[in-house]
């Protein structure tokens, strides 16, 4: 007998003939088979032949061929409508609220030259394999297919590339969305949460006039359905929902998911004092503050015996940045790092939810690097649940100014992520469609977009008129009901409460915020001053003991270089690294990269994690680091600072995907979330960290100021003028010294080893401290290999960083100094080697500033009162005049130089460019800055 379900059964005589003459061309080809029929022979395989049906009947053999013929062709004609619906369903569906979208040709029967009674004829259950009995026969199951597919959602699955998603996604879809109820219990809280969201809206509308608030009207749905998420969190055990989002709907979600009190919100509208006394709400504000619509939060909420701690972000206005940020947070609370070894990661520990604006989605750039990271390694988390909060304009510009296809979402589709397009207006199938993308992140661990259409009931905020200038889509907009409207109407029609429960529960909602407005404190809270509200900021550092004692520094030394014996690594790697050995057992120098490994090493004895990210940062874009070892035979990878027997903590290194912003963004959320670990994120020239300027502005350099939220990251950033033109030069330091204030960074340009040892080491030990705060380091490219910048081991096992360093042989008979230079970094080293006779440079100093900011102002000063003689305080530098550290320092040093002596200047001119192009230029142009900087009769001007 042929198997249970087997649609063969179906098939008799000439058009089982036809079936296995169509089997016969699929075995050589699949592709000289219809698409239906391709589909029928991969489940189900070769069509069997059997004497008689299942119902008994005779295999005839007395109809014509070309009836037979006719007939296999309508088959095939249901089965592309059928497949067609699936397919461009959407383009009918009705997802937008304002407007019907058109009937499609490919969606009637008379496209296919089909009538009703050729597709009754069809055997329902070879059109909805996954629905056998449900029809009686094959026009209920067409008209089933097209009541799913064009109804208020718009599936959007077949460019997946994983039959295996598409065929789960085509079975959950047919199942569910044609005839699933919503239990009568949740309608009504639906109902009561989008009053909640209404009102809210309408009460500051009507309280705080002219205020803005970037409602969420046309979008009230958006509350309700990011708390779906949360309670779908608490059912699976999630500890963790970390939401990103923008202005829109932001105190909403502030109020209605995240439990933010109405008091809270409703005095910062006036500007008056609130407490917060619940233990289950946090808020970070930081101390020159946000304004409201950008405030994260955090909230434990208890679901039943469950808590899910619910994470907004901080956001700055900068659309779609903080996408990255959040991942970065939600990998962090999902990786276990107390243990030696890799971190161990558990996607079931958080849920990354982003929400999106319409325009923003489609514009920024950002976007696809977080969507093209989402499945590697380094940083996955497990699938984000994407939602555009699409209300179908941005600011003032519709969406065939914003964008060039037919959705804003549509670039996801090159990332294979399933889309699902639902009517706002309906908020049941809009919670339906979030427990189907919840259940797909669930099953595949991979990311889902809901595209939530709705519309903009005011203007940008509530101050703007867009009768101006989108009148058409406003006249629409007036004309339409409220989502709340809407819905009751439908509670109503299905008599699920009466018109005056529902009035008794919108005026209790109304309660609510009024009393919560009448408890609230009106008295305008005393304004400070900007230099009040500074006394917030980050205090000094204190100091702190980096040193490691020699046996402790030799043992992970060796431990570091004894791999397993089966590992083949690359010969003149071994060779390489194998002089890390001698170094220690013949009293050579530690370069750079050594230095590092080391320094690593220790942090972890000391049981920090470390996580290091960037372009090629396994090997070092220099080749200098090489902390991953690739088995030459098995292109396995053996990574030594996870095999350390002494380690306390975990240690994660990977190569980037080539994105600067949104990649700093991620490990800058990640160091927020995992406070005890450093976090390094390196870029593969300096030059290229301006790509992600955003983060580095708006939350790296500032994240504490605003919000309150601390960081400990890292950032690395090859910075060197070496002849390799303008753009493999400049890691720009001059705006980090720009930015700097209030403590809120270290930014420092080092040039030996032991320095940065040390300074890894201090940032190491002050993570989850109050004096943490991000690490901004100029690293070398030459001085990497270079032995004048290479330190014996005495230098790490003794001292500790130094703000600055004087040059050894210089400065010693003060009396004859008369010219002191001031300079950091690579041309530090350079001027060094440049004074081979110290002896014959009495007249000179060299000072090095290590760390730029804070700026090591006592110890300068320290130096210039030894000298009484000075003639020339200098700053030499290789950036351009307009770049570099002359515009921070000149009036720093200024400061502190003896009365009526100017600070002089020594380096490239002002320069468009950050360098010249032409090695040979800058040759030159190296051997002038040397020149001036240490010849005694070079006439000095601030030129
Ligand atoms: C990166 C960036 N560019 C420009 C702006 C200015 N801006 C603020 S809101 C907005 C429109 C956003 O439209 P959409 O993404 O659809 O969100 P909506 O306001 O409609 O919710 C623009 C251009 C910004 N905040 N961020
Ligand atoms: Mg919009």
């Amino acid at each position: 007998m042929i198997s249970e379900g087997n649609p063969w059964h179906d098939f008799l005589g000439l058009n089982l003939g036809y079936l296995i003459e169509q089997y016969d061309l699929y075995l050589e080809n699949p592709d000289q088979v219809e698409e239906s029929l391709k589909v029928l022979f991969a489940k189900w395989g070769e069509p069997q032949v059997e004497e008689t049906s299942v119902t008994g009947t005779a295999i005839s053999t007395e109809l014509s061929p070309t009836y037979v013929l006719n007939k296999m062709k309508k088959l095939v004609q249901v089965m592309k409508l059928a497949e067609n619906i699936r397919l461009y369903g959407h383009l009918e569906a009705d997802i937008y609220p304002l407007e019907k979208q058109e009937k499609q040709e490919i969606l009637t029967l008379a496209y296919y030259g089909l009538t009703e009674s050729d597709v009754r004829e069809i055997p329902a259950d070879i059109i909805c394999p996954n629905l056998k009995g449900n029809f009686s026969d094959g026009l209920s199951a067409i008209q089933y297919l097209k009541n799913v597919y064009t109804g208020k959602i718009g599936f959007e699955f077949q460019h997946l590339d994983d039959e295996k998603e598409k065929d789960w996604l085509k079975n959950k879809i047919e199942n569910q969305f044609g005839s699933k109820k919503f239990p009568v219990e949740r309608k009504i809280n639906l109902f009561e949460s989008l009053v909640a969201a209404e009102s809210f809206e309408q009460f500051i509308h009507k309280m705080y006039v002219g205020q803005k608030r970037f409602s969420v009207e046309g979008l009230e749905t958006l509350v309700p359905a990011l708390d779906e998420f949360v309670q779908l969190a608490g059912e699976n055990n999630i500890e963790n929902v970390m939401i990103a989002m923008a202005h829109r709907g932001r105190l909403n979600v502030l109020a209605h998911v995240l439990g933010k009190p109405y008091e809270a919100l409703l005095s910062q509208f006036q500007h008056s004092k609130w407490e917060n006394n619940d233990p289950d709400f946090f808020e970070t504000v930081g101390h020159t503050l946000d304004v409201k619509y950008h405030l994260g939060a955090v909230r434990n909420r208890k679901l039943g015996n469950k808590t899910v701690k619910v994470t907004l972000a901080n956001n700055p206005s900068h659309l779609e940045f903080v996408d990255a940020v959040v991942e970065g947070y939600a990998r962090a609370a999902q990786d276990d790092r107390f243990k030696k070894g890799a971190p161990k990661q558990d996607v079931n520990k958080a849920l990354p939810i982003v929400v999106h604006g319409d325009s923003a989605f489609a514009g920024q750039g950002i976007v696809y690097e977080v969507f093209n990271f989402a499945g590697t390694e380094a940083y996955h988390t497990g699938g984000t649940i994407h939602i555009i909060a699409n209300n179908v304009i941005g600011f003032t510009t519709e969406g065939h100014e914003y964008r060039s296809t037919r959705y804003s979402s549509d670039s996801a589709k090159g990332y294979h992520v399933p889309i699902f397009h639902v009517n706002a207006d309906d908020p049941e199938a809009s919670l339906l469609v979030m427990q189907l993308a919840f259940e797909y992140r669930q099953t595949f661990h991979k990311d889902v977009l809901i595209d939530l259409i709705g519309y903009r009931r005011l203007g940008h905020n509530e101050l703007d008129e867009p009768m101006a200038t989108n009148p058409v889509l406003y006249n629409k907009i007036k004309a339409h009901p409220t989502i709340t409207e809407v819905y009751k109407k439908k509670l109503l029609d299905e008599k699920i409460f009466t018109a005056e429960k529902a009035k008794e529960m919108e005026t209790a909602a109304w309660n609510k915020l009024k009393q919560a407005n009448d408890r609230i404190d009106k008295q305008v809270k005393e304004v400070p001053t900007i230099a009040e509200l500074q006394k917030g900021a980050v205090k000094e550092f204190p100091s702190v003991d980096t040193t490691v004692d020699k046996a402790t520094l030799t043992a992970l030394n060796k431990a570091l270089l004894d791999w397993p014996k089966e590992l083949k690594a690359f010969k003149k790697l071994e060779r390489i690294l194998g002089r890390r050995l001698e170094v220690f057992e013949k009293k050579g120098k530690i370069d750079w990269g050594h230095a590092e490994a080391l320094a690593f090493a220790t942090i972890l004895k000391d049981g920090k994690p470390i996580r290091l990210t960037g372009e090629d940062s396994e090997r070092g874009t220099f080749s200098h680091r090489n902390a991953v070892l690739t088995d030459v035979e098995t292109g396995e990878k053996y990574i030594p600072l996870q095999h350390l027997d002494v380690a306390n903590a975990s240690f994660a290194i990977h190569n980037s995907t080539l994105s600067e912003a949104g990649i700093l963004g991620f490990e800058y959320g990640y160091s927020v979330i995992a406070p005890e670990t450093l976090v390094l994120w390196e870029a593969q020239f300096g030059d290229f960290a301006n790509g992600a300027q955003v983060i580095i502005d708006q939350f790296i350099s500032a994240g504490k100021a605003k919000w309150g939220e601390s960081s400990g990251l890292v950032m690395l950033l090859p910075h060197g003028y070496e002849g390799q033109g303008p753009e493999h030069s400049s890691a720009r330091l001059e705006r980090y010294l720009q930015l700097a204030a209030e403590n809120n960074w270290t930014v420092a340009n080092l040039s030996n080893s032991a320095q940065y040892f040390h300074i890894l080491r201090r940032q190491a030990a002050l993570l989850k401290t109050e004096y943490i705060r991000p690490l901004i380091i100029m690293t070398p490219k030459s001085l990497l290999r270079n032995p004048s910048a290479s330190s014996y081991v005495e230098e790490f096992t003794n001292g500790g960083f130094q703000p600055i360093i004087e040059e050894p042989g210089l400065g010693i008979e003060p009396e004859k100094v008369e010219r002191v230079i001031f300079c950091t970094g690579r041309l530090a080293v350079e001027l060094s080697e440049h004074l081979k006779e110290p002896e014959k440079y009495k007249w000179l100093d060299i000072i090095r500033v290590e760390e730029l900011y804070p700026f090591p102002e006592k110890q300068i000063n320290n130096i210039l009162r030894k000298y009484k003689n000075l003639k020339e305080v200098v700053w030499a530098q290789d950036e351009p005049k307009n770049m570099g550290t002359w515009s921070y320092m000149q009036p720093r040093l200024q400061e502190l130089v003896p009365k009526g002596l100017p600070v002089s200047y020594i380096g490239r001119p002002f320069m468009a460019s950050p360098s010249e192009g032409d090695p040979l230029v800058h040759k030159k142009e190296q051997e002038r800055i040397i020149r001036e900087a240490i010849t005694l009769d070079a006439i000095l001007s601030t030129k």
